[in-house]
């Protein structure tokens, strides 16, 4: 069900060798931008119309708009099991304790007497928040969108999720209600590349934003690779990836649990084990077996993604190996199941994010641990982070000098300047001290 890659006995290769013997999905983003194009350029054109359109073709449902009506949303809360009210709202509420200590606070530091520079953090002015609705529903990536993007201070929030032809053309109400509990009041019925491309452009029921998060297919990746510069964008989400790093301390019934747990997502998850200990291996490639077979999603999703070649075991000589296997892959999700758990999760330096021991499944944190489930896949981890508040500030510098911390500098100005061969930019400093450059 799942293979084996054996990294024992010769010592590891570094960096990008390393990487390429460890498995990964094809996930060619670039080839879908072709397809994602002209959708992008026909919600350009027409708008609404092509909105509605497109519903048509991809969900399979006639639209007569694509904003939901408030009635809808208030509607989605009133009938939403009070079960999963209350766990949607404890969610929402350790979400918020942790997102809410993320907010910056505006810094002035004095670089010389009479000369500063401050940092003052501004939200961004409007974003649009995918939540997708394709093979799942899932309303805790509403609450991991909106709590940061509200954190922050931003003022406008509008979200799409695909149109369900079993309710009507408006997205699950699921989502809807997590919307109402949120009090996100703006909200359209619109999935995948036209989702994206109806808040990059703007439409005559939506306007443009500024910014667009959350996860999505490949063709929401394509569609944010097509808009980046237009608009700012988080990381491109690819398939969904767990990693655990274990030694024979770990559990096996919990290792096949929580690989199981991600392959659930979507044939092209994957999931990894890195161990150093062959029985560790043997017994969670042993219980996959009846685990798999006992669950709901192992025929089209779970087994295809345990098969694929991006799932494996790999065995390494050492858990100092290991820490390199894992750092190479740079997991979206990466457990640590050892004895010394915590202290090894301090060394990681690739990872969207790290859940330590015996008791942070990733499930945990999908929903309820408080930290957010936006997070770098593909081997995005080593240069990006996931969803937080810090995604939707941005800092803004503002200097202040007197004339006489100007004029201590102004000759090293002029230097640069001339040295680039701008004296334009030397002139202006002249200009303020009677077009001489002042000495020290
Ligand atoms: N594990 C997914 C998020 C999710 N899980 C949503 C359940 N629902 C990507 O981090
Ligand atoms: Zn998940």
């Amino acid at each position: 069900m799942i293979s084996r890659i054996d990294l024992r006995g010769d010592a590891l290769p570094e960096g990008a060798d390393l990487r390429d013997l460890l498995p990964r999905a094809d996930f060619d983003v670039q080839a879908a931008l072709d397809k994602v194009r002209p959708i992008c350029e026909d919600v350009h054109h027409r708008g609404t119309a092509a909105l509605i359109e497109y519903a048509e073709k991809f969900d399979g449902v006639k639209l007569e708009r694509v904003r939901v009506p408030a009635e809808a949303l208030n509607a989605a809360l009133e009938q939403l099991d009070p079960k999963v009210r209350a766990a949607l709202e404890e969610s929402i509420r350790r979400a918020r304790i942790v997102h809410r200590e993320q907010r910056r606070s505006e810094h002035t530091t004095q670089v010389v007497p009479g000369g500063t520079v401050t940092e003052r953090w501004v939200p961004v002015g409007r974003v649009g928040l995918y939540a997708p609705g394709g093979l799942s529903v899932y309303p805790s990536s509403v609450i991991m969108n909106v709590v940061p993007a509200q954190e922050a201070g931003v003022e406008s929030i509008a979200l799409a999720s695909p149109a369900q032809k079993e309710f009507g053309g408006l997205p699950h109400p699921t989502i809807l209600a997590a919307c109402a509990l949120l009090g996100v009041d703006e909200v359209y019925a619109a999935g995948g590349a036209t989702a994206v491309a109806m808040f990059a452009y703007g439409t005559d029921e939506c306007a443009p934003v500024n910014m667009v998060t959350g996860p999505g297919n490949i063709w929401v990746a394509a569609a944010k690779r097509y808009f980046t510069g237009l608009i700012g964008i988080d990381t491109e989400a690819g398939p969904t990836e767990i990693a655990v790093l274990a030694d024979a301390t770990a559990d096996p019934v919990h290792v096949a649990a929580d690989l199981i747990s991600q392959a659930e997502h979507d044939p092209l998850a994957a999931a990894v084990l890195v161990t150093d200990s062959e029985e560790l291996a043997d017994a969670v490639t042993e219980e996959l077996e009846p685990q798999v077979a006992a669950t709901k999603h192992s025929d089209d999703r779970i087994i295809p993604a345990l098969g694929g070649k991006q799932s494996s075991i790999v065995l390494v000589d050492s858990m100092e190996e290991g820490l390199k296997v894992v750092d190479a892959y740079g997991a979206e999700h990466l457990e640590i199941q050892t004895a010394d758990a915590a202290a090894l999760a301090r060394r990681v330096r690739n990872a969207g994010a790290i859940f330590v021991g015996p008791y942070a499944p990733v499930s945990l944190g999908d929903y309820c641990a408080g930290s957010n489930h936006v997070l770098p896949t593909g081997g995005c981890a080593c240069h990006s982070s996931g969803l937080s508040v810090q995604s939707f500030l941005r800092g803004i510098h503002i200097v202040d000098y007197t004339r006489e911390a100007l004029a201590e500098v102004a000759h090293h100005v002029v230097t640069l300047a001339e040295a680039e061969d701008l004296p334009a930019h030397g002139a202006a400093l002249k200009a303020r001290f009677g077009w001489k450059v002042p000495t020290e």
